[in-house]
């Protein structure tokens, strides 16, 4: 049992989704297209040319028409937050107009006036994986300079909207992920193998000024609400003790310490440089581009957590394993999920205190969990499912979680990833599920869409009841 007092009183207790792999809905309320709409398998096979039938994200878990049922769950749980995403393409449907659309505005007024009526704070991710498909298609996404200003018309248009009513927000969702999966991330329609290091850079500098602007937009037009980066945070631990290892381990960690360095002090870091002349990479900054960046530090830091990897110098030692997005060494002390991600309780404290001891900002972990197959099972006339599995992953999560407070690590909440069962961004399978709650439909996109409750729903339940009392060491 952990401490009962370890978490504070006002610890944010939640989950989290995704617009594009909750909604559905995807030609409905006068939404456009988003790159999601031709990503029918993830990030496993190149882009298709326009929809297709055989993509789950079409209809997703249609929390477009069942928001209202599904925050009530998350109301019975005790979650004290939600995060969730707004689809930009719903606003903007091509990205680069001048006027947003009501109608997709009015769908998350009402996600949101679900929310206050159950006492759930939002916490809204402005854009997560979904770049109306026309930005893709016509400005290459990031790497053109002129989508600084469409981000920012959007942001603008969200905190005017709802600045008064949502405390929590994010800018990019796992900024840094753009370096492995530029489509997905950043929009970006030139094929990976084919994208020149200087335009990956120039498109990440694009969305760290576009972040800024929008921080700055935020204190003009919601001045009571934080804003924070978020950063896909992945430990990498030396292989061995060599110090070439440890060189190496860094210089990895760095390629994603980077982003949040640059959110949190306002500059580019002296190692971020030397890497991009390394590399041969000259960008255009202006010097209004440093002085927004130095003027608009983010209020906290957010970031998701499901794996650590391993790194090695030795070439012939880096035997690669899968991963999130970018996955990297395996590490031979590590089990594995069905997916291959390694499951590193611990990590999750050390890169709390990391992260604390680097910026000594709030922190979020607004991702965490278990993506597994489960079996609907009937116990008393009740659907379920008995995922001890995912309840034994996010206990030993959480533990550590109190034990990063106990160090004296500031941590403002916790939401698990996908805390209704959703379409996986990199897979785009249904099977592959992280809910507390489970929702019938299978990858062949059969099913009824109902939900039942797992059995980690009345675990999840308990843990936020006694505000983490209830975790087992
Ligand atoms: C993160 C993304 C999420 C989410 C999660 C799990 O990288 O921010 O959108 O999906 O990982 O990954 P997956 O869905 O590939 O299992």
């Amino acid at each position: 049992m952990t401490d009962s007092t370890t978490f504070p009183t006002d610890f944010l207790w939640g989950g989290a989704t995704a617009a594009n792999q909750i909604e559905g809905a995807y030609n409905e309320g006068g939404k456009g297209l988003s790159i999601q709409d031709v990503m029918p398998q993830g990030i496993t096979t190149p882009r298709a040319d326009g929809p297709t039938d055989d993509n789950l994200k079409q209809v997703a878990i249609d929390f477009y028409h069942r928001y209202a049922e599904d925050i009530a769950l998350f109301a019975e749980m005790g979650f004290k937050t939600f995060r969730f995403s707004i689809a930009w393409s719903r606003i903007f449907p091509l990205g680069d107009e001048t006027l947003p659309n009501e109608e997709g505005l009015a769908f998350y007024d009402r996600v949101i006036d679900e929310c206050e009526k159950h006492g759930i704070e939002p916490l809204v991710t402005i854009s997560h994986y979904e770049t109306p498909l026309h930005l893709a298609d016509t400005y290459d996404g990031w790497v053109n300079r002129d989508m600084i200003g469409f981000y920012e018309r959007y942001a603008r248009v969200l905190f005017a909207r709802y600045g008064a009513r949502v405390k929590y927000w994010l800018t990019f969702n796992e900024i840094n992920s753009v370096l492995h999966a530029p489509l997905m991330s950043g929009g970006i329609n030139t094929p990976k193998d084919q994208l020149s290091k200087t335009d990956l850079y120039q498109a990440i500098h694009n969305e760290l000024v576009a972040s800024a602007l929008a921080t700055k937009a935020a204190r003009e037009l919601a001045p009571s609400a934080q804003i924070g980066c978020m950063v896909l945070a992945m430990p990498a631990y030396p292989l061995s003790p060599d110090p070439d290892d440890v060189m190496a381990s860094m210089t990895t960690e760095r390629t994603n310490l980077a982003f949040g360095d640059i959110h949190v002090r306002g500059e580019y870091p002296g190692y971020y440089l030397r890497s991009l002349r390394d590399q041969g990479v000259e960008l255009v900054i202006t010097d209004e581009d440093r002085a927004l960046l130095k003027e608009n530090t983010v209020d906290f830091v957010s970031f998701s957590y499901y794996m650590s990897v391993a790194e090695t110098a030795d070439e012939s030692k880096r035997v690669i394993g899968k991963g999130n997005i970018m996955g990297g060494v395996r590490n031979p002390t590590l089990k594995e999920s069905e997916w291959g991600w390694q499951i590193d309780p611990v990590g999750l404290r050390i890169v709390l205190n990391q992260f604390w001891d680097r910026w000594q900002k709030p922190l979020f972990i607004v991702e965490n969990g278990l993506g597994a197959k489960d079996q609907l099972v009937e116990i008393d006339g009740t659907k379920t499912v008995i995922d001890d599995y995912r309840i034994d992953y996010l206990n030993d999560h959480l533990v550590q979680v109190g034990e990063a407070i106990t160090d004296g690590v500031d941590v403002m909440g916790y939401t698990s990833w996908g805390c209704i069962d959703l379409v996986s961004a990199s897979t785009a399978q249904l099977s592959k599920r992280y809910g507390f709650i489970y929702v019938d439909r299978n990858d062949d996109g059969s099913g009824t869409l109902d939900r039942y409750k797992k059995k980690s729903f009345h675990w999840y339940a308990e843990v936020i009841r006694s505000n983490g009392a209830s975790l087992t060491r």
